[in-house]
């Protein structure tokens, strides 16, 4: 059982419950609630959720999946607690994973109509750095 106690109340803990619950399924029962409330949803937390697809990763190699959602209409990646960044658009398929074997799930993207994949991979001491390859034909799915 998990709860989730917030204080000025915006939006944001119904975006984790939601994705907790997503996530955890019937694995675990989770609570929400908040105080001194806003009268409307951070308008932050709107914006970055609208339109946005859930691409749960491990982004930071700890070993757990963290929360995180890719907008297909700007191609922004919203990590939460961690990073933004852009990669991709719409048309694309959003396909994260580890692809320097470091144990963090890497932003990428896949674009149906080339079979090109796009993805922006993190290296320690370096950052972030694009690696583009072609693999794949129109109408497959990437896996
Ligand atoms: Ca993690
Ligand atoms: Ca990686």
């Amino acid at each position: 059982m998990v709860l989730f106690l917030c204080n000025h109340n915006a939006g944001r803990w119904q975006m984790v419950l939601g994705f907790f619950t997503h996530l955890a399924g019937d694995r675990a029962v989770a609570w929400s609630g908040g105080f001194e409330s806003g009268t409307e949803i951070n308008r932050s937390a709107v914006a970055a959720t609208a339109g946005a697809v859930p691409v749960p990763g491990d982004y930071n190699g700890d070993g757990r999946t963290d929360v995180a959602v890719w907008r297909p209409s700007t191609g922004e990646w919203w990590v939460f607690d961690q990073y933004t960044l852009i990669l991709g658009g719409s048309g694309d398929v959003p396909a994260p994973r580890d692809l320097n074997g470091d144990g963090r799930a890497d932003p990428a993207v896949w674009h149906p109509s080339t079979g090109v994949w796009d993805s922006q991979v993190w290296y320690a001491g370096y950052g972030f750095l694009p690696l583009s390859y072609q693999f794949g034909v129109a109408g497959d799915i990437p896996v």
